[in-house]
């Protein structure tokens, strides 16, 4: 199902179009999508392994070989849903806090020209995750709850000389937005009294999610009415997901993460959310797959209603 293709070309085996999976033109457009993907692939500040501006990419070109078919809902959850792809943003280069500054005004107007569809933005390291919680703060009245699964707090005032870093990305929003950190395993002395200090910061370690499944429970209940969802990659066991700038061993498996994130869309409402740090490594092609698959599950389940209404 090319598009536009030059007259005298139709009927011929062209290759699946390069939009989040591979999807055709009317189940991409813009118009009648529910969901719209924005693609960010910046990246500045990682302190370890680089790679994350790859990551959108990565996660598009993965996509295209996922089954549309999702057993859960028992359809076609895609082409129901609408999917458009956006063009990756490109921002500045001139140093963080510029760069930060034009995505947190970017952001803005793809959330007002989205309207009522559902934003999910495609990192990039995880500092771009702030201009848009901030932004979608912006445009509600209720406070909202970020709902963070990493195996990092990121609740440094500042990282390697800027308050900009993927390190600093929660402390960044803590007076806008509640933060709770899910699957959290490497923190600081200084993150650990901040969240101390904080009634707006809980976080639910790996070890205890380990354990038994009370976690659910108590993150759930930490969740306000409106949940931001920021969902850095290594949360997952670098089993999973090895292609992330900080991986960090003891996280998370697939099963137990989807059905905590199927109670979270059921139960609250989830407002906008991003996938951020994957950093892809060439050859490796699983955790391209996990994290595209993850960004498809999240956009399910965002619909699940809607899907399972028939
Ligand atoms: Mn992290």
């Amino acid at each position: 199902m090319s598009p536009v293709l030059p007259p005298g070309l139709d009927g011929l085996t062209w290759e699946l179009p390069h939009t989040f999976l591979g999807l055709d033109e009317a189940a991409s457009d813009f118009a009648s999508a529910k969901a719209v993907l924005l693609p960010v692939p910046y990246e500045s500040t990682t302190s370890y392994g680089g790679g994350a501006r790859e990551g959108p990419r990565a996660i598009l070109e993965a996509s295209r070989y996922i089954e549309l078919y999702d057993q859960e809902v028992d359809c076609e959850a895609a082409t129901r849903i609408g999917i458009h792809t956006l063009p990756a943003l490109e921002l500045t280069r001139a140093g963080a806090t510029p760069a930060m500054e034009e995505l947190r005004s970017a952001y803005s107007r793809v959330a007002e020209t989205c309207g009522d569809r559902f934003l999910l933005m495609l990192g990039g390291e995880h500092s771009v995750s702030s201009p848009a919680i901030l932004a979608q703060a912006d445009r509600h009245a209720e406070r909202l709850t970020v709902l963070q699964l990493d195996a990092h707090a990121d609740l440094r005032a500042e990282y390697e000389g800027t308050p900009n870093s993927h390190a600093s990305a929660m402390a960044r929003v803590l007076d806008r937005a509640d933060v709770v950190g899910v699957g959290i395993r490497a923190v600081s002395a200084e993150e650990m009294e901040l969240t101390r200090a904080s009634a707006a910061s809980s976080l639910i370690w790996a070890d205890e999610m380990w354990r038994d499944d009370a976690w659910m429970d108590r993150a759930l209940e930490a969740l306000g009415p409106k949940v931001y969802l920021t969902f850095d990659v290594d949360y997952f066991d670098p089993s999973l997901v090895p292609s992330t700038g900080t991986p960090e061993p003891g996280g998370p498996g697939w099963y137990r993460t989807l059905e905590f994130l199927k109670r979270v869309f059921r139960e609250r409402e989830v407002v906008a959310a991003d996938v951020v740090e994957l950093a892809p490594v060439p050859g490796l092609h699983a955790p391209d797959f996990l994290v595209a698959k993850l960004v498809y599950k999240l956009l399910v389940y965002r619909f699940q209603e809607m899907l399972a209404g028939g």
